[in-house]
């Protein structure tokens, strides 16, 4: 037997152990050799019964991601997949018990759903999770599990992929026995328990699939929350199909079904899309020049300077991480209107039950408003998190040099100002880094890294494992203007208030992008981050705007009514009482105005164009910043774009988008609106290079990663 599962007898049980680290995927030859060692136990006449087992931290986690990718480019041909095993597992006369701790996910689940009998530690989580990647369970987990879990659960756990707790899937039937102490111990004696009893079949099993009146308003509930939750996405829906197969077909049927229905999905450009995001979330991990082993600082305190917005809402990523945080303001006004927010919002979870008030009061008992510097000389970690003013910002730096430890950390929470400028003001501008934080603060999941010219190597890495501790994605990125995330965006958000200067309808150009999967369009972002936002920044770098060159001139047209968004009511929109938006007149006038005095006269723009000019938009600067190496790797802007600008997953990415588009088709667009609309179109060079050699953004990183 290779390596990868292991053989061995306790007396009258079998123990087959998978072995293949990290999470014991089912990777080539883990299938074989579980296998190989159910033949073995069948052989051997002592053996009466056997145990399946995973070594290390899992049980097993699934299929092997990255194998999906060789068979969808035509690199790897699709076998028989799992279901010879898991009937012979389903059909051994000495019974199975799957023994499970850490994950039983995936194909990981489907093979302990064939085995006889599943024990499991009261940690360990089961689950189909497949559908966040696209795809559906492809090894009869749509048609076992809902005769063991009953239908409405089965749907539930294939439509949304969430795992669930082994002492619930033990009161569902999934879980035969939580075993309190040593699970091999704990199987071995199941294992012996059941040795002789008579076994049922679980595709024989038949008594939880429901009738059909019982059922019909199970699928059509599931497929109304696809439609509000799961907007676009094929894969729940596959999954539910496949599991109402289940209830309408004999089991061999239903697995041609699931079968069918998997293969549809896996040769999507979905799948291919939310693989890329699996692999892209831990990509980002990865910095080619701070190994794994760096040292990292301790952070058991924190201090973070505003309770604004962004600063409240960072004070509380570190309360709800268990670090103590000191929350500073410069008047009792400010710094009260701040807690008063933060109560707030932790009441908001408390009432929709994500925490208790315990858990609330503790949470707030971390957080030290103060107007003073006092303890600041003991925090680990100073996140300076004031309006975006650079003066503001070295006159803050400058101080916290003469207080904080010469270990703190000092960082940053600017979107837009140089973090080399910012740490010029210190002595220690290898302890200076920016922590780009994302609004609402306590729920974007994004946090760029910026890393600036002196940084350590250490302060890095403390950074990226801090972000994980904060429950965040840590992305590193260079130190340019806007550094990614925004950088992108401005462009993206120019072209949106263009096309609506060139005749297109604001509401369409919002639409346009709704209907790609944006979780909003590019002008109701605007008013709900604030219009004044950008409107203030535009007037920080006034000086560095080129002359000649197009600028938009309506948001700041805008802001001049006093119109900055959701904030005071209107912007591009009005609002409503429930923040509803609706078109106002006044901006249909003030955009007549405005387009009569730029001598623009409006024309008809659909929907391509309006797509086309956002998303490459996007794509030509994205290109720009890896060429720049301001993104490690094009899956660093994609992930930045997926957590922090609600770009859809199963899009993958702006840059994984332009990829499936085509760069050849992009350059073509892209010198299409160079010619019409001139040199803030001019193609990006890398886009070009690529583009002429029939290649993409991925094999752009996949070279990168080579050399590096
Ligand atoms: C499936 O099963 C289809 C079936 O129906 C059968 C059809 C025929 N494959 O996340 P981590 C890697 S679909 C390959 O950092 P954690 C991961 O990339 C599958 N690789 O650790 C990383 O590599 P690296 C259904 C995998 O402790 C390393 O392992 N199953 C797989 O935070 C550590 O991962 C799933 O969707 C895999 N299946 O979390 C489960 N899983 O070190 C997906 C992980 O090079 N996996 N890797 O960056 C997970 O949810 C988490 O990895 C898990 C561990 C919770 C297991």
């Amino acid at each position: 037997m290779s390596d990868l599962v292991l053989y061995s007898t306790q007396q009258d049980v079998a123990v087959i152990t998978v072995n293949n680290p990290p999470v014991n995927a089912l990777s080539p030859g883990v299938p074989e050799g579980i296998a190989e060692g159910l033949a073995k136990a069948a052989a051997d006449e002592t053996v009466k019964a056997v145990v399946l087992i995973g070594g290390g931290r899992s049980f097993i986690a699934g299929a092997d991601i990255k194998e999906f990718g060789k068979v969808t480019s035509g690199e790897k041909k699709r076998e028989g997949g799992l279901h010879p095993l898991l009937y012979a597992l389903e059909d051994s006369v000495k019974p199975v018990v799957a023994a499970i701790h850490g994950q039983a996910f995936g194909g990981g689940l489907e093979v302990a759903m064939a085995c006889a009998y599943r024990v499991a530690v009261a940690a360990a989580n089961v689950g189909q999770p497949e559908v966040k990647l696209g795809i559906i369970p492809g090894a009869a987990g749509t048609q076992r599990l809902p005769r063991l879990v009953g239908v409405a659960k089965a749907v539930e756990m294939c439509q949304f992929g969430d795992p669930v707790k082994v002492p619930v899937a033990a009161k569902l039937g999934l879980i035969d026995r939580v075993i309190e102490r040593d699970l091999l111990e704990g199987a071995l004696a199941y294992a012996r328990e059941v040795a002789a009893a008579p076994v049922m079949k679980v595709r024989e099993r038949n008594e939880k699939l429901g009738t059909a009146e019982e059922n019909a308003p199970i699928f059509s509930a599931a497929r109304e929350a696809a439609k509000k939750r799961q907007r676009q996405l094929m894969a729940p829906l596959a999954a539910i199909a496949a599991v109402e197969a289940a209830t309408t077909m004999p089991f061999a049927e239903g697995v041609k079904e699931e079968a069918r229905l998997f293969a549809e999905c896996l040769f999507s450009t979905q799948s291919k899309a939310m693989i890329h995001v699996f692999f892209g979330e831990r990509t980002v991990a990865k910095i080619p020049n701070v190994p794994k082993e760096t040292v990292t600082y301790p952070i058991k305190r924190a201090a973070v300077i505003g309770a604004g917005t962004m600063g409240g809402g960072i004070a509380m990523n570190y309360a709800n991480a268990g670090i103590p945080v000191l929350l500073k303001e410069t008047s009792q006004e400010a710094l009260d209107r701040g807690m008063k927010t933060i109560s707030r919002n932790y009441a908001g979870s408390v009432a929709k039950r994500r925490f208790t008030q315990q858990a609330m009061d503790e949470r707030m008992a971390r957080i030290t408003p103060q107007l003073t510097y006092d303890g600041f000389d003991e925090a680990d970690i100073i996140v300076e998190a004031v309006f975006e003013g650079m003066a503001l910002k070295k006159e803050i730096f400058a101080a916290l040099d003469g207080i904080a430890k010469s270990d703190c950390i000092l960082a940053s929470n600017t979107s837009t100002l140089s973090i080399d400028e910012i740490a010029s003001a210190t002595k220690r501008p290898q302890m200076v880094i920016g922590h780009h934080f994302f609004s609402p603060a306590n729920v974007m999941r994004l946090l760029e890294i910026v890393r600036g010219r002196e940084t350590s190597k250490e302060v890095i890495a403390t950074s990226m494992g801090l972000a994980k501790a904060l429950g965040k994605i840590g992305v590193l990125v260079g130190n340019c203007r806007g550094f990614v995330g925004n950088r992108m965006f401005g462009p993206y958000r120019r072209e949106a208030q263009f096309l609506v200067e060139e005749g297109a309808a604001i509401e369409a150009v919002d639409k346009a992008m709704y209907d790609f999967g944006m979780a909003m369009g590019p002008l109701q972002v605007g008013d709900l981050a604030g219009l004044d936002v950008g409107w203030r920044i535009r007037k920080e770098f006034q000086h560095l705007e080129a002359a000649g060159v197009r600028k938009p001139l309506l948001e700041d047209r805008l802001c001049e009514m006093g119109r900055y968004g959701q904030k005071t009511g209107a912007g591009w929109y009005k609002y409503d009482e429930n923040r509803r938006p609706n078109l106002d007149p006044v901006v249909e006038d003030l955009i007549g105005q405005v387009r009569a005095a730029a001598g623009i006269t409006p024309r008809a723009v659909d929907e391509a164009e309006v797509t086309d000019r956002l998303l490459y938009a996007l794509a030509n600067e994205g290109a720009r910043i890896l060429e720049e190496g301001m993104a490690l790797r094009s899956v660093d802007i994609d992930i930045i774009y997926l957590n922090g600008y609600g770009f859809p997953a199963h899009r993958g990415g702006p840059m994984f988008y332009a990829d499936t588009v085509g760069l050849d088709k992009v350059l073509a667009r892209v010198r299409e609106f160079h010619a019409q609309h001139g040199p803030l179109w001019k193609p990006a060079p890398l886009l070009e290079r690529l583009a002429g050699e029939g290649k993409t953004f991925a094999q752009f990183d996949r070279a990168a990663a080579a050399g590096a």
